[in-house]
C-alpha cells in the first residue's frame, strides 16, 4: 500500500470539557448535567453535585492545559479537539450575557494551541448541557433551547471566530434517541418519554445546529461547521433478507441525522416512520428554512460495528458505545466488551462519502483499556502495545478509504490523554498516549507520563502515516 494520507492531513487527539477540565465550580462556571452524573449513564443522576464524581476534578486540565498542550505538541499534533463547557460561558444557560471568566479561559487555551501551531477543533456541545436548562426547561424538549444555544454560539463565534476554523455543533447527535439526559439534557428516563417527545427534542437540536451553521458562516466566513455522529455500521447477523432489512432500519435511525444535516430536509423513511407512528411534530416554516443551511463536513466517532437480526430469539444486545447491538461472532472485543472492527471504519468512510459527498473527519477512535504503569530505564511508562495495534489497524483502513477516493480531513484519537469515561465515569478505562496518575477512588498525583504509544503516534504523524504497519 503506497498511498499515504493527503498533504495537510489533520492528525491529533480529542477530548471533552467535562471529562478533562475539572474545576467544576471555578471561574464562575455553573453546574452541567455531568456534575450530577457520578456513575455516567449507569445510574440516574443525583440531586446535586456529589464529591463521589471523578468529573468534578477530572484530570485538572483547567489548571494544567499548558503542560498538556505541550505534550500534544511533542507528539506533533496538527489539531486538538476539545469542547467548550456551555456552563462556563452561560452558567445557567438562559442569561443574556456571557461569563467573561469562562470566555477568558478558552482564550488562554487557544493562545497555547496557537503558540504550538495546533489547529483547534471545537465541539460546541459535548454531553454538558447546563443543569438549569435540564431542570427548568426539560432540556431539548423545549423549543426555547434553540434560542439559548444560538446565543451561546454567537458568543463563541464573536469571541473566537478569528481563531477557530473548525466547529462541531453537537457531539454524537444521534445518541439523543438512546441517552436523552446525557445527550439532550432531558431529565427523564427514555422509557418515560413518548416517541414524539424524543423526535421533537431531536428536531430542536437539528434546527439549532443548522442555525449555528448559518451564524458561523455569517460571523466568520472562513468557518467550517460539521455535524458529529456515532458511526456504527450494522451488519446483518445472517444472509436472511429479513436480517438485511433489520440492519437497514438500524442504519436509517443513524443516517437520518446525517441526511438532515447534509441535505437540509427530513428523509422519506423518517417521514414514513412519523406517519405510521402517529407522530406529528411541531415544525414551523422558519424551521424548514433553517434546516437548509447544511454542514460543511461530516465528523464521527468510530469504535465498533454491530449486527442486527429480525429474529427476536437472537436479538440479544451486547455492550457498546451508546447504541449497542448484537455481537458479531467473527470479532474480538475490548475489556469493556466493545467489538474491534478496523475494516468497519473503511466501510463507514466509503458509505458516508458516497451518501453525502461531504469531506469527512474521524474525530473519535480508540480503545479503552486497563493500563499498568511500569518502570523502564528509570522512567514510568505503560507498555500499551494493544493500543498501538488497535490504532494502527484502524489507520491502515482509513488509508485504504483514502485510496478508495474518500475525502478525509483528519483523524483525532479519542482521549489522547487519559480522561474520565463518559459511559462509566471511571478513570481506569484509559484511552490516552499520556497516562494520568488518577484512580477510580479519586486518589493519585495527577502526574502525566508518556506511554509507549506516545512515541509511536509521534512517528506516525512525522511520516504522515508511512510508519503504519
Ligand atoms: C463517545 C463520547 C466520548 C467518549 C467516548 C468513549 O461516545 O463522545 O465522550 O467518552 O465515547 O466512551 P467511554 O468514555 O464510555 O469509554
Amino acid at each position: 500500500m503506497s498511498t499515504t494520507f493527503p498533504d495537510g492531513f489533520l492528525w491529533g487527539g480529542a477530548t471533552a470539557a467535562n471529562q478533562i477540565e475539572g474545576a467544576y465550580n471555578e471561574g464562575g462556571k455553573g453546574l452541567s448535567i455531568q456534575d450530577v452524573m457520578p456513575r455516567g449513564i449507569l445510574t440516574p443522576p443525583t440531586e446535586a453535585a456529589t464529591e463521589d464524581n471523578l468529573k468534578l476534578e477530572a484530570i485538572d486540565f483547567y489548571h494544567r492545559y499548558a503542560e498538556d498542550i505541550a505534550l500534544f505538541a511533542e507528539m506533533g499534533f496538527k489539531v486538538f479537539r476539545f469542547s467548550i463547557a456551555w456552563s462556563r460561558i452561560f452558567p445557567r444557560g438562559d442569561e443574556e450575557t456571557p461569563n467573561e471568566e469562562g470566555l477568558a479561559f478558552y482564550d488562554r487555551v487557544l493562545d497555547e494551541l496557537e503558540r504550538h501551531g495546533i489547529e483547534p477543533l471545537v465541539t460546541i456541545s459535548h454531553y454538558e448541557t447546563p443543569l438549569h436548562l435540564a431542570r427548568a426547561y426539560n432540556g431539548w424538549k423545549s423549543r426555547e433551547l434553540i434560542g439559548f444555544y444560538e446565543r451561546y454560539c454567537r458568543a463563541l463565534f464573536e469571541r473566537y471566530g478569528q481563531r477557530v476554523k473548525y466547529w462541531l455543533t453537537f457531539n454524537e447527535i444521534n445518541s439523543v434517541l438512546h441517552q436523552p439526559f446525557m445527550s439532550g439534557g432531558i431529565p427523564n428516563q427514555k422509557e418515560e418519554l413518548s416517541e414524539k417527545d424524543l423526535y421533537q427534542a431531536i428536531h430542536h437540536e437539528l434546527v439549532a445546529s443548522a442555525r449555528a451553521t448559518r451564524l458561523a458562516h455569517e460571523i466568520s466566513p472562513g468557518a467550517k461547521v460539521g455535524c458529529m455522529l456515532i458511526a456504527m455500521p450494522a451488519y446483518p447477523l445472517t444472509p436472511d433478507p429479513a436480517d438485511v432489512v433489520a440492519a437497514m432500519h438500524f442504519d436509517h435511525d443513524n443516517y437520518a441525522f446525517g441526511d438532515i444535516h447534509c441535505r437540509g430536509e427530513y428523509p422519506g423513511y423518517l417521514l414514513r416512520f412519523f406517519r405510521e407512528h402517529g407522530i406529528e411534530l411541531d415544525i414551523t416554516d422558519q424551521d424548514r428554512e433553517d434546516l437548509t443551511h447544511t454542514v460543511d463536513f461530516v465528523s464521527f466517532s468510530y469504535y465498533m460495528s454491530i449486527c442486527q437480526t429480525a429474529d427476536p430469539a437472537k436479538d440479544i444486545k451486547g455492550p457498546g458505545n451508546v447504541l449497542g447491538g448484537v455481537p458479531n461472532p467473527h470479532l474480538q472485543a475490548s475489556e469493556w466488551g466493545w467489538q474491534i472492527d478496523p475494516q468497519g471504519l473503511r466501510v463507514v468512510l466509503n458509505d458516508y462519502w458516497e451518501r453525502w459527498q461531504k469531506p469527512l473527519f474521524i474525530v473519535e477512535n480508540g480503545i479503552g483499556a486497563v493500563d499498568e504503569l511500569v518502570q523502564v530505564d528509570g522512567t514510568k511508562t505503560v507498555l500499551d502495545d494493544y493500543r498501538i495495534s488497535y490504532l494502527n489497524d484502524h489507520l491502515v483502513q482509513a488509508r485504504e478509504a483514502v485510496a478508495d477516493g474518500v475525502q478525509l480531513l483528519g483523524y483525532t484519537t479519542w482521549g489522547c490523554i487519559d480522561l474520565v469515561s463518559a459511559s462509566t465515569a471511571q478513570m481506569s478505562k484509559r484511552y490516552g498516549f499520556i497516562y494520568v496518575d488518577r484512580n477510580d477512588d479519586g486518589s493519585g498525583t495527577l502526574e502525566r507520563y508518556r506511554k509507549k504509544s506516545f512515541d509511536w503516534y509521534r512517528q506516525v504523524i512525522a511520516t504522515n502515516g508511512a510508519a503504519l504497519q
